[in-house]
């Protein structure tokens, strides 16, 4: 966009012989006048295009994304003093060697920024489970979930303004917490989103006082606390990072209403700077970094979001050396349509940079007696790529979460419910199980960390920190070999 073109071209370009009479009446001004005149015409549209782009249109970047450095347009600098925490749910029960690496846990960080809140708590989340009655349980371990309760009722009488944005509960996931939510002073939405998109509000967040956020895997469920293996993320003092995630939840909120329908487009307001091509640059425990939030699906994607789906893609393709995946369930196929469809776009992409590029791809897998037997063969196919004649490296294990004879009853747990990704420069934590349905049709959440500008060893990144994590599971006793054989049904009691 910026005027190449030389005077010289110019001449060429606009030679008489190629200039019709009607275009230019009267004699034919001198050659140099014609080309100063083109050139302060062209110097003056572009003038008035950088300001229209500047002041009326700063969410239409893509027109400009082509050639100028788009960043030098948006200002997307944050100066608050972020600080990042990866953080976990290990089930009880589930022990790795003293020396591993450790965080702290998902339970330590919803009571943090509980106890934080001065004036607003706006939640996003599936379904609600925090107490042993909604699952007619009597486990101890609802503790936890019970307490997180407990705080969420006090917040109203403490005098902060608490919304919950929700999935509607069905008969199978139970509603009473909301309703004692509800009757403490939250104010409630259910976003239809099986209506509006035939997916579910599958995303789990919170945003704390516009300042302070976790998003990970985790339910609102006891079971995400104690029973069940997650990975979130939670991010302090990032006003600018938490004031983008709540134009997701304000767009949830807006969907809430009765009746309500997508628009199309988004009013400006919801629209975002930040995405995979200008990511916001802050410092994270100090430390540069370049960030953005992606949303699905795509209707819900308000002007310059990045779809999570182009998410995950620019994180596999940007790849150099290696990309780590953790999700608990991987389909290359649209998982919930009727007549079945096949959807290999994640799946290409992992296959492509590890036959292209030699990144090194693994692949860490929850299952559990749940699991969808055909994802094994779909697996066992990414696996057999690794041959010494591909010179690909595919590798593929799955993570069984023990369970003794108490914690086998509990219903739908002891799985590993993790979806993050980690390259060799990007971590992504993200909300959705990695089948074709997640991305197209239902609400889902991710944040992208890219830290490849630090240098290594000064201060370990949250990308180094995620590693650690997948390399202390991939490595752990609880993580087995795909066989091929099929001898999954029995590891995972799939039927
Ligand atoms: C199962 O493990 C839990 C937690 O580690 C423990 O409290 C419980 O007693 C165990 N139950 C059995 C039957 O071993
Ligand atoms: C932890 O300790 C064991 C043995 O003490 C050692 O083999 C292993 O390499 C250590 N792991 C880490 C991550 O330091
Ligand atoms: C956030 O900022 C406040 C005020 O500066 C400080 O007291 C608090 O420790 C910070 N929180 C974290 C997690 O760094
Ligand atoms: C945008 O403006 C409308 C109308 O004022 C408001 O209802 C909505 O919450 C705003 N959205 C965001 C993301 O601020
Ligand atoms: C929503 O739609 C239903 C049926 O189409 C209608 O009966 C109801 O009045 C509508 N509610 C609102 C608030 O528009
Ligand atoms: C990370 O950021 C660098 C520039 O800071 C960029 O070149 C690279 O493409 C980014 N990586 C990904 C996967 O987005
Ligand atoms: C994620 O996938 C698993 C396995 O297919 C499924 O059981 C689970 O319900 C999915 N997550 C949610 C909460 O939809
Ligand atoms: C290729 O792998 C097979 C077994 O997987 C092995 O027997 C063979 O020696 C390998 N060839 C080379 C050239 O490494
Ligand atoms: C950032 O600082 C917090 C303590 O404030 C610490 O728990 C966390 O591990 C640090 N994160 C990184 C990526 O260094
Ligand atoms: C400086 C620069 O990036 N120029 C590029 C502008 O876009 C054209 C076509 O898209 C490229 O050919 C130039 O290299």
């Amino acid at each position: 966009m910026k005027p190449y073109v030389t005077c010289q071209q110019l001449k060429i370009l606009h030679s008489p012989k190629e200039l019709r009479p009607a275009e230019l009446p009267g004699p034919a001004p001198p050659q140099d006048f014609r080309c100063i005149l083109v050139m302060a015409v062209l110097g003056t549209m572009l003038a008035a295009a950088l300001l229209i782009h500047t002041f009326l249109l700063p969410f239409h970047q893509s027109v400009w994304a082509g050639n100028l450095t788009v960043a030098s347009f948006v200002d997307n600098a944050c100066s608050d003093p972020c600080r990042i925490v990866l953080v976990e749910s290990i089930p009880e029960g589930l022990t790795y060697e003293d020396n591993s690496t450790a965080s702290p846990s998902t339970f330590e960080a919803w009571g943090k920024l509980l106890a934080d809140a001065r004036s607003t708590v706006d939640i996003a989340a599936f379904y609600w489970s925090l107490r042993n009655e909604d699952t007619h349980t009597q486990d101890p371990s609802a503790s936890q979930g019970e307490e997180i309760l407990a705080g969420l009722l006090k917040l109203s009488e403490r005098g902060i303004a608490t919304r919950i944005a929700v999935n509607p509960p069905s008969s199978r996931l139970p509603s009473s917490d909301l309703q004692a939510l509800e009757e403490s002073g939250a104010q409630i939405r259910q976003v239809d989103l099986p209506r509006l998109t035939t997916g579910v509000l599958h995303t789990k967040f919170w945003i704390v006082d516009q300042t302070h956020i976790y998003l990970g895997s985790a339910n609102m469920d006891w079971r995400a606390l104690t029973q069940v293996k997650e990975l979130g993320v939670a991010v302090y003092n990032c006003s600018c990072l938490a004031r983008d995630l709540g134009k997701m939840f304000e767009a949830y909120w807006a969907l809430g209403l009765p009746n309500a329908s997508i628009p199309s487009p988004w009013p400006a307001n919801y629209s975002t700077t930040y995405n995979k091509e200008t990511p916001l640059g802050l410092k994270l425990n100090g430390t540069a970094a370049g960030v953005y939030l992606s949303s699905s699906p795509p209707a819900l994607c308000a002007t310059g979001r990045t779809k999570d789906l182009q998410a995950v893609l620019s994180v596999i393709d940007g790849a150099q050396k290696f990309v780590c995946v953790a999700v608990m369930s991987y389909l290359p196929t649209m998982e919930f349509s009727h007549p079945r469809r096949f959807w290999p776009v994640i799946d290409d992409h992992l296959r492509k940079v590890a036959y292209e590029q030699r990144v090194h791809v693994r692949l860490l897998m929850g299952c559990w007696k749940h699991s969808k037997a055909i994802m094994f063969p779909f697996l066992r196919s990414l696996a057999a790529m690794q041959d010494n004649r591909t010179h690909c490296n595919i590798e593929v294990r799955l993570f069984v979460v023990p369970a003794n004879e108490t914690q086998a009853k509990i219903p739908y747990a002891r799985v590993n419910h993790n979806k993050y990704m980690v390259s060799d420069q990007v971590a992504y934590i993200g909300t959705s199980n990695w089948s074709g349905d997640y991305f197209l049709h239902t609400a889902g959440s991710a944040l992208v960390v890219n830290q490849s500008q630090v240098e290594a060893g000064v201060q370990p990144t949250v990308r180094d920190q995620l590693q650690a994590v997948f390399e202390r599971d991939w490595n752990s006793r609880y993580s087995r070999e795909l066989s091929f054989l099929g001898q999954w049904e029995d590891l995972c009691g799939t039927h």
